[in-house]
């Protein structure tokens, strides 16, 4: 059992509160650590403290800059066991998984914008030879950074980098549900040689630090990841103060095989795409569309490959772990449950693990529902679990029509061998990721972003620095 407090102008604090919550491991329900309740004083105090710092960071030689974020990455490599570990305890996920965050995502991404940290550059603009007109990209100055619970070291190291190297100050909250794989984000940067203050770490609700965050004249920019409700309040409450947004949303990406498709790959990368972290990625291919010439080929293969799936807890490495909490296996029950009334036809799975060993934790077998059609909630929602639905088509128009026929547009992926119809779908598909012929490849170099109501902005690859930055133009008479 670790204690954790709130991480604000470089040290371990209590919260002005006094109060705590547990962080609770989805294999058996048990909890794994006391963690420091933030409230809105301690939102305060962290504001004041960022403020203080961004000055000092803005202050610091871009060479110097660039070394310290640099560092970050090398400390997250070198802490890979102890942040892999709190990663899986409180999320679920698998170890191996865990140890790709943190070595593979989360220290990629410090060392990526790391490098671009002193390549932020204005531009000289011609305007007339009695003037000299050039711009500046500013820091914001304090941007919060609110997170789910799904992977909290990868979902915080996707926006703290680019800000930081942008030369702000942050205040990560993250979700109450699963927080430990970020929680030593500001201990580490203290470590590294980042200014006190530079970044902090305040857990709470969402309803009490979250909104403190986004209501804080003090706070520039928020970039939230997490649900579309929660991203609609956010927005609206934001005006307020006119600070800048990233909304990273939810998502219900469409995954198409086709007849000419290399059925192999797609079978084990349509499980990839389905099950990974329990199918709790935004990213994840939870509609499945296959051609009807192939269909009950690809069905029967793929229910296979499902059924073979060890489930079981992160730490073991089995292939599918717990849901993060006991309310969120509720309600994916739940919507299996609507998924059979509606008459989507069951194939595999349907119910919670009562296996012995997991009878404790938080376990939905993998699930998969054939004769599915697009009106079905089970299809219609994200599920944000290891439930799959199946549907056949007859035509490309046919399966581009069905994918697009949603509010989100997070991510869609396609399996064929025609070159010229890869291009084509993906160009007809509204989501600010098309995957072919794979699941979640690319890096950090890749922009990731919604369509629709997936979300405003794009994080990653170089372009996210100017979600930290604003622009200046200076136009100074010369003759
Ligand atoms: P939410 O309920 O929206 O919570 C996300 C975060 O917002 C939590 O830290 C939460 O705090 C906080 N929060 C809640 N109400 C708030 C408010 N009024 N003001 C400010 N902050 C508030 O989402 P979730 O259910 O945890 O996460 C799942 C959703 O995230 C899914 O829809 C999933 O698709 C989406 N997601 C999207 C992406 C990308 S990249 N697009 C990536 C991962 C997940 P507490 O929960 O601690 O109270």
């Amino acid at each position: 059992m670790r204690q954790f407090g709130l991480y604000i102008d470089g040290r371990w604090q209590d919260s002005v509160s006094g109060r705590h919550f547990s962080a609770v491991n989805p294999a058996d329900g048990k909890a794994v650590a006391e963690v420091a309740k933030g409230c809105a004083e301690d939102v305060d105090k962290a504001v004041q403290a960022a403020a203080g710092a961004a000055r000092a960071w803005q202050a610091t030689p871009l060479r110097e800059r660039s070394a310290t974020l640099y560092r970050m990455a090398q400390i997250l490599v070198r802490d890979v066991d102890e942040l892999a570990m709190l990663e899986t305890l409180d999320s679920g996920g698998t170890l191996y998984y865990s140890a790709v965050t943190v070595k593979d995502v989360a220290a990629r991404r410090f060392e990526y914008f790391a490098g671009l940290a002193d390549k932020i550059e204005g531009r000289q603009i011609p305007v007339s030879s009695t003037y000299h007109t050039y711009t500046v990209r500013e820091p914001l100055g304090v941007t919060a950074h609110i997170i789910p619970w799904n992977g909290p070291l990868w979902e915080a190291s996707r926006s703290l980098p680019p800000a930081l190297a942008a030369g702000n100050a942050v205040i990560l909250k993250p979700a109450q549900e699963a927080l430990l794989g970020a929680i030593k984000l500001g201990e580490i940067a203290k470590e590294a040689g980042l200014p006190d203050g530079l970044v902090n770490v305040v857990p709470g609700a969402g309803s009490e630090v979250g909104v403190a965050l986004v209501n804080h004249p003090g706070v520039h920019g928020i970039t939230f990841t997490g649900s579309i409700p929660t991203g609609q309040e956010i927005m609206r409450a934001s005006a307020a103060t006119m600070k800048r947004l990233v909304l990273e949303l939810g998502g219900n990406a469409a995954n198409i095989v086709f007849e000419d498709a290399d059925l192999d790959a797609a079978v084990e990368g349509s499980i990839w795409a389905a099950f990974s972290n329990s199918g709790q990625i935004c990213v994840s291919g939870p509609r499945l569309f296959a051609h009807e010439s192939i269909k009950e080929q690809f069905q029967e293969r793929f229910v296979a490959r499902v059924e073979s799936l060890r489930v079981g807890p992160g730490v073991d490495n089995a292939e599918v772990g717990p849901l993060v909490s006991e309310p969120h296996m509720k309600r994916v029950l739940g919507m299996i449950e609507t998924g059979k009334r509606e008459g989507a036809h069951l194939l595999t799975g349907g119910r919670r693990a009562d296996e012995a060993g997991l009878a404790n934790g938080f376990y939905v077998l993998p699930t998969v529902f054939g004769d599915v059609t697009p009106e079905m909630h089970v299809m219609r929602e994200e599920v944000f679990g290891p439930v799959v639905t199946i549907t056949g088509f007859a035509s490309d128009e046919e399966a581009i029509r069905m994918a697009n026929e949603t509010d989100y547009g997070l991510a869609n992926g396609l399996w064929t061998s025609d070159l010229g119809r890869a291009h084509r779908v993906a160009g007809a598909l509204q989501s600010g990721q098309v995957y072919v012929n794979e699941w979640f490849c690319g890096d950090i170099q890749c922009p990731a972003g919604g369509y629709k109501m997936s979300g405003i902005g794009r994080e990653e690859g170089q372009q996210a620095l100017d979600n930290y930055l604003q622009l200046k133009s200076v136009r100074m008479r010369i003759g």
